[in-house]
């Protein structure tokens, strides 16, 4: 047996490959052509984010700390004493540090995909808070993870800032809030951060800004393609397109193709028609009530609900009912 199979003709072995690359290949070999805006956050991606937060134009990271600021106490009484804060996609964990000031929170677990940036910043909140437990994870918070084994008996409170939210597709957010509750409890609350739907002017200028930096944010993700999967984007051959759909309410970014070309990603060919896009982010905009009815449909109340004095922006407190919520909803109860 051994020696004739020897003879036979052998599969071809193919090197295996990575998560983010056969994410990549799937989205740029469908119609239109797409890219997941969680590969965004490499260390490069991160520093862009950080630097969107201070633009004239992105008005969501200024409105939310003003909301967090002015009601601070109000949202801490939210928050038992002794909890265990559990944040999705930290980032600089600036926004945090308000709640930490406001209330008696014994843990603080991030969870972010960008690793070395999550490091750093729970390595700078460690120094700043020194009897605070810091435990970060990271990951990718739309797959299933487990809380670290030393918080695991003290209540949780959910944190889901700057309207990250929003850049999921309708039924992902709802998917990802029915999971939250699983790793909360019942009875757990979640603060989170839900951009308003306003007028398209302010809505498109915040994508657009005049120094750029939206747009460098938007090409990094073919500069981290070339970087870590060896592709050969051309990036002064892509531009950055960002728009407010009206029908949708929501700001779609892409990358248009300036001109008819090929690229070379792991070993493939990806034709490009002039004009044609790669459809890299949604960032869905939401009124109270429509917000209001995703949670219910995700077995989350929304018991409190603040806004900026523009009502650009809002910050709820939702508690988790779980299954009996949700399907009360969906009966129209
Ligand atoms: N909460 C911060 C940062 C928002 S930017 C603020 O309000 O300013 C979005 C953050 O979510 C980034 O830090 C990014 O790295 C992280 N992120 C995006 N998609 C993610 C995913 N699927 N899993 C985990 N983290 C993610
Ligand atoms: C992280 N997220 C909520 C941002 C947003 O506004 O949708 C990402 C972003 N994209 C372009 N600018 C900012």
């Amino acid at each position: 047996m051994v020696a004739l199979a020897k003879h036979l003709p052998q599969p071809v072995s193919q090197p295996p490959i990575s998560p983010m690359a056969a994410d990549v290949l799937d989205g740029l070999r469908a119609t239109p052509k797409r890219l997941p805006p969680k590969y965004f956050y490499d260390a490069v991606g991160s520093q862009l984010f950080e630097k969107i937060t201070q633009l004239p134009e992105y008005y969501p990271t200024r409105c939310e700390l003003e909301i967090l600021r002015a009601n601070a106490a109000a949202i801490a009484k939210l928050i038992p004493s002794g909890a265990c804060l559990v944040e999705f996609g930290s980032g600089s964990c600036a926004k945090v540090r308000l709640l930490l000031q406001a209330a008696r929170i014994a843990a603080y677990v991030p969870v972010d995909i960008s690793a070395e940036f999550l490091e750093r910043e729970a390595d700078t909140l460690r120094r700043e808070f020194p009897r605070l437990v810091v435990s970060p994870v990271a990951g990718d918070f739309t797959q299933p993870f487990e809380l670290p084994g030393s918080v695991k008996a003290m209540p949780r409170v959910g944190f889901f800032p700057g309207s990250t939210v929003g850049n999921f597709e309708p039924h992902e957010a709802c998917a990802f809030l029915r999971n939250t509750g699983r790793i909360l409890g019942r009875d757990a609350v979640l603060i989170i951060g839900v951009d308003l739907i306003k007028d398209a002017s302010v809505l498109n200028a915040a994508y657009n800004d005049a120094a750029g930096v939206t747009e460098a944010f938007n090409v990094n993700l073919l500069a981290r393609i070339n970087r870590e999967l060896g592709a050969d984007f051309k990036l002064d051959k892509f531009e950055h397109h960002a728009f407010y759909n009206r029908e949708r309410d929501r700001i779609e970014m892409h990358l248009a193709s300036a001109k008819r070309q090929k690229v070379k990603v792991c070993g493939e060919t990806i034709d490009f028609r002039a004009g044609e896009t790669i459809h890299t982010e949604n960032s869905y905009k939401y009124s109270v009530e429509s917000f209001g009815a995703l949670a219910r449909g995700s077995g989350w109340i929304p018991v409190s609900m603040w806004t900026d004095p523009k009502r650009f922006f809002s910050v709820q407190a939702l508690k988790f009912g779980g299954e009996k919520i949700r399907r009360a909803f969906l009966n129209g109860k």
